[in-house]
């Protein structure tokens, strides 16, 4: 396949090249990316998609507190320590700097023993929230290839919610939720990752795993990338070519793993028991030492290189496309429109080079476009690459289009119909803001669920739990509902059985 390419693209050169001397650098990008690799055999070139190495991503992000005084040590203040709540003598003092602890500290090295970590004034305030928002930023957009791991310094929050965003902090999407108890904290049943499937991998869902106290050992929280990798790649991550065939093929599971910015929303403190102990508040706060993100700059597979120049991720952009993530084809360039690069054929990929446009080629026009003209036929004897979720079929068919299963549409069968969502190919919708309403305060969750207020239960949140349970008496406390008993309901239907029997011997 890459030899085919290869002669393909030699041939264009020549053709070009020995016609206008100008433009070999029109196909200068090479097609696919190359790098050295040591295998049994020696020294060998390996061929594959262009894209940056993956890289801890710590080291680019800006980092911004909420509210921005909640850091501990001004004014100066004591806390308990961690495992002896009665031992209430620790300072916090932000003007020494052996006794500070800045939102930097969770970013540096952490080889040292005691480790470093930022730390949150203490639950003075209690009854009213201590709640922090800490937003890291990339100011570009990023693709995560490992866990997103947060190591607490404190006990593990009571409540915590790991979010999103893919427009530079504009808006943001839940990726996780995390409590010693979900259904009470936001109304969701625990779930972990290990009872999510294929076609259920971009559930939001609420895990009690990490959340287990204020005295246990374990002071990590994982938001689980490779669990979800493996969905595809297998245990191991063995078969990455799968990942990459559904990766190119499914954006919203690329999207998925896509970022600008996260942002942790820490909501409870531990407490490790019912009641909040108002005797010793200084017990209460957030404290981390270290938070891990891996993954590399979002190129569109049109760059091998991410560079960070003047405090900025910024993608060295090929196959003449430009643009932060290489997302448009460069002026002069735009032959064809333009497209991202793909994984597809593994193992090389697919460059998708811009061309350059037929106006700025300027002299012999007509072999200028029945050049572009070949391209455009070469590229269409490639494969379609139909959606293989959304397709009937993954080659096009005779006329050269894709055939859609119900419910989706596009030219690649990526896209759903009104009424349908994408969850591993268009599946119609359980829940959404058209026909489909939440009820009863409900919202609907990635149209595939309702999230319901804790009385409430059923799809659509209809019912009352309490109905599901049997235990909805008059002093249950749920609202008002229309009571009735089965022999009630029995008695009205046989009198109206009856009354219609008359009425109808009347008419006759
Ligand atoms: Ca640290």
């Amino acid at each position: 396949m890459y030899l085919s390419r290869f002669l393909s693209i030699h041939a264009l050169w020549v053709t070009v090249s020995s016609v206008m001397q100008p433009y070999p650098l029109v196909w200068g990008h090479y097609d696919v990316c190359k790098t050295q690799i040591y295998t049994e055999e020696g020294k060998v070139w390996d061929y594959m998609a262009c894209q940056p190495e993956s890289m801890d991503m710590t080291k680019y992000l800006k980092v911004k507190l909420d509210p921005p005084d909640i850091t501990c040590g001004d004014p100066p203040e004591t806390f308990c320590a961690m495992g002896n709540p009665y031992m209430c003598n620790n300072e916090c003092d932000a003007s020494t700097p052996e006794l500070a602890h800045p939102p930097e500290l969770m970013f540096d090295f952490e080889g040292r023993h005691p480790s470093t970590f930022w730390q949150s004034a203490t639950w003075k305030e209690y009854p009213k929230p201590l709640q922090v928002n800490i937003t890291l930023s990339w100011s570009k957009t990023i693709e995560l290839t490992d866990n997103i791991v947060i190591t607490f310094e404190s006990g593990r929050p009571d409540q915590m919610i790991l979010e999103k965003s893919l427009d530079y902090g504009r808006t943001w999407q839940p990726y996780q939720y995390y409590a010693t108890d979900c259904l009470d904290a936001f109304h969701m049943d625990p779930k972990s990752v290990k009872d999510l499937s294929q076609h259920t991998v971009l559930e939001i869902i609420c895990t009690e795993e990490y959340s287990t106290g204020y005295m246990t050992n374990s002071k990590i929280i994982h938001f689980e990338i490779k669990d979800r990798f493996a969905f595809f790649a297998g245990p191991r991550l063995r078969n990455m070519a799968s990942l990459y065939g559904q990766l190119d093929t499914t954006k919203k599971l690329r999207d998925f793993f896509t970022i600008t910015d996260l942002r942790i929303r820490l909501l409870r403190p531990a407490t490790g028991e019912i009641f909040v102990d108002e005797q010793h508040l200084a017990r209460y706060f957030y404290a981390i030492s270290d938070v891990k993100v891996h993954g590399r700059c979002k190129c569109n597979l049109h760059a091998t290189v991410c560079v960070f120049d003047n405090s900025k991720l910024t993608c060295e952009c090929e196959h003449n496309t430009t643009g932060p993530d290489c997302g448009k084809c460069k002026k002069n360039y735009q032959g064809r429109p333009w497209s991202p690069g793909s994984y597809l054929p593994i193992p090389k990929g697919t460059a998708n080079t811009c061309i350059p446009s037929i106006s700025s080629i300027g002299i012999a026009p007509k072999l200028a476009l029945s050049t572009v003209s070949s391209v455009q036929v070469a590229n269409h004897k490639r494969e379609c690459y139909c959606n293989p979720l959304g397709s009937i079929h993954d080659r096009c068919n005779g006329s050269g289009f894709c055939e859609c299963k119900t419910g989706t549409t596009g030219p690649k069968c990526d896209e759903c119909l009104p009424g349908n969502s994408w969850h591993y190919g268009c599946q119609p919708n359980v829940c959404d803001n058209e026909l489909l309403h939440c009820q009863n305060g409900g919202t609907c969750h990635n149209n595939v669920r309702c999230l319901c207020p804790a009385a409430y239960t059923g799809i659509l949140c209809e019912k009352l739990r309490c109905e599901e349970v049997g235990s909805c008496g008059s002093d249950s406390g749920q609202g008002a509902r229309p009571q009735g008993s089965p022999e009630l309901l029995l008695l009205l239907l046989l009198l109206l059985t009856a009354l219609l029997g008359t009425a109808s011997s009347l008419a006759f």
